[in-house]
């Protein structure tokens, strides 16, 4: 069951699992877009038991409340792997797996970057105002990203004037650039949570007539990667986005293939990742990306 399709990335994350779990590489798919929506996704997993699936792969919306029907999975004696976002369950045997990204490492990666890119402009660290656009709030993606923001904030003093959720999207990503703009007149940063959250606060910020990006007067910084946080880039609007690989089809896949032949699998899958500025050669990055 996945979250909906809030971002590219989730677009990409879905793609990766349809695509993989395919009939022509021996599979049967069921798949279930729970459009952001926790009940949702607990309807979804008792249908699955109910249907007396093999396995049930969960993109959980939120950390929380998934303690009962994973018991109900495993009294069925059906195998969940959480997949992307984390659960944060009483007892770990409640899901056999999980594979995803370190959020909470992508937000010191970013929270580094700004350090190194403002103390290289010669900007003071109490003269730089930060706005954060949060993703789903109580996400791992949220809490991760959010918290290392927050240890560069304790560590560096830079001024965190508002965090508000921009709920990993495009829209609401503007909608909330457009009120943290009334509210503060000298927003240096905007750290955003994802890149289609970037997306929206750069059209805020040019509505505002304001600039932004490596020669404007807001610093853009956004997660995921996606192609099209390269053109942003490219464009001179985004200054630096923290890679989260979506990818995680062939990594599932992977794990059933060692569950099926009886074999122990990890309980602690990371994908690796990266991230990219203005600085590096772009373009040809570009060609190589994959989402
Ligand atoms: C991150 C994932 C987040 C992406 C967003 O692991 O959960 O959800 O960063 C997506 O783009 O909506
Ligand atoms: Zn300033």
């Amino acid at each position: 069951s996945q979250v909906g399709a809030e971002s590219d990335w989730r677009t990409a994350n879905t793609e990766s699992m349809k695509s993989t779990f395919s009939e022509e590489n021996g599979y049967e798919l069921i798949f279930d877009d729970a459009q952001q929506k926790q009940e949702n996704q607990l309807t979804a997993i008792r249908n699955f038991i109910q249907q007396e699936v093999d396995y049930i792969l969960l993109a959980p919306v939120t950390e929380t409340g998934w303690d009962t029907v994973l018991q109900e999975a495993k009294d069925a004696d059906i195998p969940v792997i959480i997949v992307d976002r984390m659960v944060d369950v009483s007892d770990d045997s409640l899901y056999t797996t999980w594979i995803g990204t370190d959020s909470l490492l992508e937000g010191r990666k970013a929270a580094e970057w700004l350090n190194a890119y403002t103390t290289a402009k010669g900007i003071d660290a109490k003269d730089v105002n930060i706005v954060d656009i949060q993703g789903t709030i109580g996400s791992t993606a949220q809490i991760g990203r959010s918290k290392g923001l927050e240890e560069g904030v304790d560590n560096y003093g830079w001024n965190l004037l508002a965090q508000q959720s921009g709920e990993f999207t495009q829209a609401k990503g503007q909608e909330v650039m457009e009120s943290f703009l009334k509210s503060y007149d000298d927003i240096d940063v905007v750290i955003c949570e994802n890149d289609n959250e970037a997306f929206g606060a750069i059209d805020a910020i040019k509505a505002a007539g304001k600039t932004c990006g490596p020669e404007g007067d807001i610093i853009v910084v956004s997660f995921d990667s996606v192609k099209a946080a390269f053109e942003s880039m490219i464009a001179g609007d985004l200054n630096a986005t923290f890679e989260c690989n979506p990818l995680h089809g062939p990594r599932v896949a992977e794990i059933i293939q060692k569950l099926e032949k009886g074999e122990e699998v990890e309980k602690i899958q990371y994908v690796d990742e990266a991230y990219f500025d203005t600085s590096m050669d772009l373009e040809e990055i570009l060609k190589t990306r994959a989402y």
